[in-house]
């Protein structure tokens, strides 16, 4: 071929070429164009072939930037046509496979169940308090649940629970004061100071009550602990619990393991203590949370009696101690203005969510 001719293959020939390759629809299409017009057999090679045979090396020279310049244009558009088919492919593929326009599955996350959150809360305030963890069994000897805790049998003070018998002498723990026996004997001697949270059981149910419920029991006993040292550990256990401005009352009470025993009243958070207003106003004007009387009632508490020292392995003559015990269903349901106290138990998704 002359310089001429190899000039007008190139012309006809690469427009046609960058033709067949834009117009190719798939990987394979392309392939067959590349064969086609690129390959050993294309007009290309055929073009750089003759470059060879040209007469003159000026001849030679233009040929040759003639056919690398050709090269270099159809290779650049067969780069850029084949990545324009590999990800129209690609896209093709993901839209068979997924619509990644849909609103994505969220993972259902487990969470605490509120009693556990609640618990955890008087557990961590009594920790900070210095109060270990104790533990003792949900099943109990009679001895441990009332004997030890100043109840003998056939005592009246006994119908103040009302027990599941397992048999004459064992009982489902109505309560977690027997881990005050149980820590003393095992711990042996003083400080003693412990927090057990638990499940007890009592024939009791209603609509704040649960055969099935949970304590927090709270004991202390050293040489020289004092009603002062109940009423501020109270103080602040209330204030973390229920808030900074709560204040407690404590009224005269009766259990057979404690003397004197108070129940331990918190001001009320809903209308602070007044009465009146606050969050669960009634249509009267009055607190429906604490009944207008400024007060709810949280848990039981008082200094332990010497007796129960002394079924503790203690002497009384040279200790003292403090105890107290919390329903934490009760605390829960103040907190979050639950009114039945079935909704705990039930594990409704709908109920458990919102805590
Ligand atoms: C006692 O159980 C004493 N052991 C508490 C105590 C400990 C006093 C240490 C002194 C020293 P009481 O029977 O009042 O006390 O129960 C304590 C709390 O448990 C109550 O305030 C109430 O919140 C909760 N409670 C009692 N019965 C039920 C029930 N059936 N369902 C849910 N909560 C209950």
């Amino acid at each position: 071929m002359t310089l001429a001719e190899i000039e007008q293959l190139l012309q006809q020939s690469v427009d046609r070429a960058l033709g067949a390759l834009a117009g190719a629809k798939s990987a394979d299409e392309l392939e067959s164009c590349r064969v086609q017009y690129l390959g050993q057999k294309g007009f290309l090679s055929q073009a750089k072939k003759s470059v060879g045979q040209l007469p003159t090396v000026d001849d030679k020279k233009k040929a040759g930037k003639l056919a690398n310049d050709a090269d270099a244009r159809l290779g650049k558009a067969y780069d850029e046509h084949k990545q324009r088919i590999e990800a129209a492919a690609r896209e093709a593929e993901l839209a068979e496979r997924w619509d990644v326009t849909l609103p994505g599955r969220r993972a259902l996350r487990g969470r605490r169940h509120p009693l556990t959150v609640t618990a955890d809360d008087i557990l961590d305030v009594l920790g900070a308090l210095g109060f270990v963890r104790a533990e003792g069994p949900e099943i109990e000897h009679d001895w441990y649940n009332f004997e030890a805790l100043n109840v003998p049998r056939d005592h009246p003070a006994r119908d103040m629970q009302d027990t599941f018998y397992i048999d004459d002498d064992v009982v489902l723990r109505t309560h977690t004061s027997p881990v005050q026996v149980r820590a003393m004997l095992a711990i042996g001697k003083p400080p003693i100071r412990v927090a057990c949270y638990g499940r007890v059981y009592r024939n009791d149910h209603d609509i704040t009550h649960s055969p099935m419920f949970h304590q927090v029991e709270g004991l202390y006993v050293d040489g020289s602990v004092t009603f002062g040292d109940l009423k501020g550990t109270l103080q602040v256990f209330v204030e973390r619990i229920f808030g900074a401005k709560s204040k407690v009352r404590l009224r005269p009470s009766f259990f057979p393991f404690t003397e004197p025993s108070v129940e331990v009243d918190v001001s009320c958070f809903s209308c602070n203590g007044t009465g009146s207003g606050g969050a669960t106003v009634g249509d009267d004007g009055r607190c429906r949370l604490c009944k207008a009387t400024g007060w709810i009632e949280i848990m039981g508490a008082g200094m332990v009696d010497p007796e129960v020292l002394r079924f503790g392995g203690l002497d009384p003559d040279k200790l003292t101690g403090f105890a107290f015990g919390i329903g934490v269903e009760r605390v829960a349901m103040l907190r979050w203005g639950v009114s039945d106290i079935r909704l705990f138990f039930e594990n409704d998704r709908r109920f458990l969510r919102q805590f």
